[in-house]
C-alpha cells in the first residue's frame, strides 16, 4: 500500500473546496491517514518547494502558499501517488482535463488549488516534512477489501 502527501492550497481553503476535494479522494477509495490544518512558515514553504528555488515563480509561489491556511494530508491506497496526480490534473489548469480538481476548479497555474506528491520518493520526503511518524494512523476499513482486493 502506497502513501502520498496531498495539500489543499490556500486558494481552495478560501473557496470552501476542502470538502469537495476530500470527498472525491474518499470516493475514489483512498484512505485518509493523517490531516492537519496549518499556516506554513516561510521556512517550511521553502523546504517543501526547494526544487523550484531560483526559478522565476519561486517567490510568488512561497508568498502564495504561506498566504493562509492549508490542509496537509496523507492518503493511502494502491498506487496512491499516481492516482492522486491523475485526479488533480495538469499543473496548468488550462490544460487540465474536465473532471480533474484543477480542470474543474482552477483557471491558472499560480492558483491551482491542490498539491500532490509527484513520486514515491517525493511522497516520503514531504510526509516526513509535514508529519511525525506517530501522526500517521494505521487502521482498517471494510472498504479496503472491496477497492484494494
Ligand atoms: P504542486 O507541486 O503544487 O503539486 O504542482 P505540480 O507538481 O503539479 O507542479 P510543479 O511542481 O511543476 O510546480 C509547483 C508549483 O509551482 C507553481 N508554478 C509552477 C507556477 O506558479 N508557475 C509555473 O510556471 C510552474 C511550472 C504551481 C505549482
Amino acid at each position: 500500500m502506497q502513501k502520498t502527501f496531498v495539500m489543499i492550497k490556500p486558494d481552495a481553503v478560501q473557496r470552501n473546496l476542502i470538502g469537495e476535494i476530500i470527498g472525491r479522494l474518499e470516493k475514489k477509495g483512498l484512505k485518509l491517514v493523517a490531516a492537519k490544518m496549518m499556516i506554513l512558515s516561510r521556512e517550511m514553504a521553502e523546504k517543501h518547494y526547494a526544487e523550484h528555488k531560483g526559478k522565476s515563480f519561486f517567490d510568488d509561489l512561497v508568498e502564495f502558499i504561506t498566504s493562509g491556511p492549508v490542509m496537509a494530508m496523507v492518503w493511502e491506497g494502491i498506487e496512491a501517488v499516481k492516482v492522486v496526480r491523475k485526479l488533480m490534473g495538469n499543473t496548468d489548469p488550462q490544460e487540465a482535463a474536465p473532471g480533474t480538481f484543477r480542470g474543474d476548479y482552477a483557471l491558472f497555474t499560480g492558483n491551482n488549488i491542490v498539491h500532490g506528491s509527484d513520486s514515491p520518493e517525493s511522497a516520503s520526503r514531504e510526509i516526513s516534512l509535514f508529519f511525525l511518524e506517530n501522526e500517521l494512523i494505521s487502521y482498517r476499513k471494510d472498504l479496503d477489501t472491496w477497492v484494494n482486493g
